[in-house]
């Protein structure tokens, strides 16, 4: 048993031994179960409304990003802060990986703390989930102990929310970005210079406007529509979540069923996007953010898309499912107290990922495989 285990063991047999002093062998159920109710209640709701700040109805409202990307990034000083179970974060480092961008943009993966803020720590090699990948580690730009840290070294510090991904200028010491949806725009068109796939494009002109569509679907419904499900702090926030995120899963689902992916034949940007938070559905949203209707799994198209898109080369190796189902499932305190984690779905094991998805027939465009 792990010194934590240890040490919340001890304060509820303390807490039992002074019940039991109190009011004999246990407390009346009803009182203890209502007592229990109101703290917890208050509690949770105190936590909730800091950590997810929420409209009038209960809706989860996100804080917009603090480091939004202008200019022209300088190749070459450019250092990229991820955690892995972050959806944000992981689109970052498939782009990256597409792009050829390993060498030109060094990476530093941070994991949860048990405060739920982004630390960096020593990592066995059996900590590398899948085992084919990428695994977290130490910072290796700023030897820094925490993300907070390295957030304030920038000039003129910083006290705000300390969020992945973000892109650090090494030379002149700052943050250039802290918006993923930035930083795979700048992967994808700004570093050419330094990309050993300079010539992949996953938003060439033609398609912009359709990306850009997509985007404004998937982003309110599915993206953030999973973190509306699962923060949603009024019943009525949440029913209105789900309906969303679900009547979304089913337009794609009756989409994807004639287009290999959402823009037509060619793998784009707005892909990578739905496919981080497509991974991390019967994984986590399934069961911690309530999106019960359905398992990814049976959406037929839905689900052979995103292996096709799991199975070009390099993507797997962003995938680390031990860090997903850790930071979901232990880390997010307020949604999982007791911190047990569930079983991994047999549906997202390597195994069945692999399989063929059969939708090769659907483009007549030269192969990502073959360009990657
Ligand atoms: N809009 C941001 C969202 C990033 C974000 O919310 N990251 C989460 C992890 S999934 C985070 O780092 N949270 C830490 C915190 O809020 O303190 C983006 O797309 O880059």
């Amino acid at each position: 048993m792990s010194l934590n285990n240890d040490s919340r063991f001890n304060s509820s047999s303390m807490l039992n031994a002074v019940t039991k002093l109190l009011w004999g062998q246990s407390l009346p159920p009803g009182l203890l179960v209502t007592t229990v109710r109101a703290t917890w209640n208050s509690t949770w709701r105190l936590m909730m409304s800091q950590l997810a700040p929420s409209d009038s109805s209960g809706g989860y409202t996100r804080p917009p990003s603090k480091f939004r990307f202008s200019g022209n990034p300088s190749p070459g000083s450019l250092h990229l802060y991820v955690g892995l179970a972050c959806p944000w974060a992981h689109r970052t480092l498939i782009v990256r990986a597409l792009k050829g961008l390993e060498e030109a943009v060094p990476v530093s993966v941070a994991s949860p703390g048990l405060d739920g803020s982004w630390e960096f720590k020593r990592v066995d090699a059996d900590g590398i989930g899948i085992g084919i990948g990428i695994g977290p580690g130490l910072d290796k730009a700023n030897g820094c102990r925490t993300l907070k840290e390295v957030y304030g070294l920038r000039r003129g510090g910083y006290d705000g929310r300390s969020t992945v991904p973000m892109l650090w200028d090494k030379v002149s010491k700052d943050v250039v970005c802290n918006e993923s949806y930035d930083i795979i725009h700048l992967f994808n068109s700004s570093l050419n210079s330094v990309a050993g796939n300079p010539d992949l494009d996953l938003s060439p002109p033609e398609l912009k406007e359709k990306i850009e569509e997509w985007y404004r679907v998937i982003y309110p419904n599915v993206n953030n529509g999973v973190y509306r499900c699962g923060f949603a702090q009024s019943q009525e926030a949440y029913d209105r979540a789900v309906n969303d995120l679900f009547c979304t899963l089913d337009k794609l689902e009756d989409h994807l069923a004639s287009s290999r992916y959402l823009c037509g034949d060619t793998l784009t940007l707005v892909d990578v996007c739905l496919f981080t938070t497509l991974i991390r559905f019967d994984l986590a949203y399934n069961v911690l953010f309530k999106c019960t209707k359905k398992k990814l799994y049976e959406y037929p198209n839905l689900h052979a898309y995103m292996r096709d898109i799991y199975q070009i080369p390099k993507v797997a190796g962003t995938c680390n499912f031990t860090e997903i189902m850790d930071g979901y499932y232990k880390l997010l305190f307020p949604l999982n107290p007791g911190g047990i984690r569930p079983v991994m779905p047999c549906t997202s094991q390597n195994e069945i990922l692999c399989r063929p998805h059969g939708r090769e027939s659907l483009s007549s465009a030269t192969p990502i495989e073959a360009k990657v």
